[in-house]
């Protein structure tokens, strides 16, 4: 005879998904996350957060996070997430973010932790030197996610370890306090053509808010001739575009700007190629940064207006975060139980 196994959650499926407030947002958060926001909306009840706790375990300016966060807030409402459908809010107005983070502390092992690329990518030579919230990042990202029993997780690719740990830690938690099915074990929506955008310096990189150069990036505030330039400076290589997917094995940086223009024209790169293969970069280049500026140029314009009337965005900011604390805190009071700290 064999054990039947635990029961499968059994909830509603709900997509959750943040972004730090670190600098602006660039091409690759708009590809691999915030593009997909907007689509997810029709089929899923949807989170999007801001996630100004994380933004902390880098130091930001004080001074500077709350508008920071306004303005990430404003890049979701400017491309298209409906604030009336999903709920939009910051992270830090939701203490129960904090709270779960904490037991899910004494969850997590120091082993899966150790293992996270991201952080030694960020820490590089100097660990020792990283603030304990760096280390700690994907504990609190499987606390914000698991908050709210969400299923589904837009991402681009750099996520997809953290989201394995949010598993674990899920399945652990279920396992640990006999609560089978308690939390679900949250699905990465990763795919897509637009899952890993790289430096326009450097194929091999990924493209990053942090990186001390503006020029690796295009940043969704970037004007027309910001675009133009970047674009034009962008890394390639003397041969003309090939005519084939297959073609562009070995030319990362290349691969890197024909996958943008696929990804934001919302055809296949077979389909870019029969366009462009055998054409030089003095050609395609100009094509991809106009179809760049005419895309943004909307986003940028709204983010504008948007920020330019804080009142209203904190208004939006106030009503999520009501939203999402009537979801979190039936949830975190079934974890406390579970957890079997004292009620009065
Ligand atoms: N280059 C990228 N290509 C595709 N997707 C990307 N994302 C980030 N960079 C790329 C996705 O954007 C979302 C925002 O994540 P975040 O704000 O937590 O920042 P991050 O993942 O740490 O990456 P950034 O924006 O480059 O910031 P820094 O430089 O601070 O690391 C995530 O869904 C991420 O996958």
């Amino acid at each position: 005879m064999t054990d039947a196994p635990p029961p499968a959650y059994a909830g509603p499926p709900r997509v959750f998904s943040g972004m730090q407030p670190t600098n602006g947002l660039h091409l690759g958060n708009y590809l691999g996350a915030l593009q997909k926001f907007v689509a997810l909306q029709a089929r899923y009840e949807c989170l999007y957060c801001v996630v100004d706790l994380h933004a902390i375990t880098a130091g930001p300016d004080p001074k500077e996070l709350a508008a920071k966060s306004r303005e990430v807030a404003a890049a979701y409402l400017a491309a298209g997430v409906d604030p009336k459908r999903s709920i939009i809010f910051i992270q830090s107005a939701v203490r129960e973010h904090a709270e779960l983070a904490w037991i899910f502390n004494c969850i997590a092992r120091m082993g899966w932790l150790e293992r996270m690329t991201q952080f030694k990518d960020k820490a590089g030579k100097h660990a020792e030197r990283m603030s304990v919230g760096l280390f700690d990042y994907p504990v609190l990202q499987a606390a914000d996610i698991l908050l709210y029993k969400a299923t589904h997780v837009p991402v681009g690719e750099d996520q997809k370890q953290h989201l394995e740990l949010s598993r674990d830690i899920a399945q652990k938690f279920n396992n640990d306090y006999e609560a089978p099915g308690f939390f679900p074990l949250p699905e990465p929506l990763i795919q897509g053509p637009g899952a890993r955008i790289m430096s326009l310096r450097e194929g091999t990189k990924k493209m990053s808010k942090s990186d001390p150069s503006d020029m690796t990036r295009i940043n969704l505030t970037d004007d027309a001739d910001a675009i133009q330039s970047k674009i034009k400076k962008a890394t390639t290589d003397p041969l003309p575009l090939p005519e084939t997917a297959e073609g562009l094995k070995g030319r990362a940086e290349v691969e890197n700007l024909v996958g943008i223009y696929a990804a934001m024209s919302e055809r296949s790169v077979d389909d870019v190629l029969r366009e462009f293969g055998g054409k030089g970069f003095g050609v395609f280049k100009p094509a991809l940064a106009d179809l760049l500026a005419a895309k943004l140029s909307s986003i940028a314009a709204e983010m504008r207006r948007l920020n330019a009337d804080p009142g209203a965005l904190d208004a939006i900011l106030r009503n999520g975060a009501e939203r999402a604390r009537a979801i979190a805190a039936p949830i975190m009071a079934e974890v406390r139980e579970k957890v079997g700290f004292w009620r009065a």
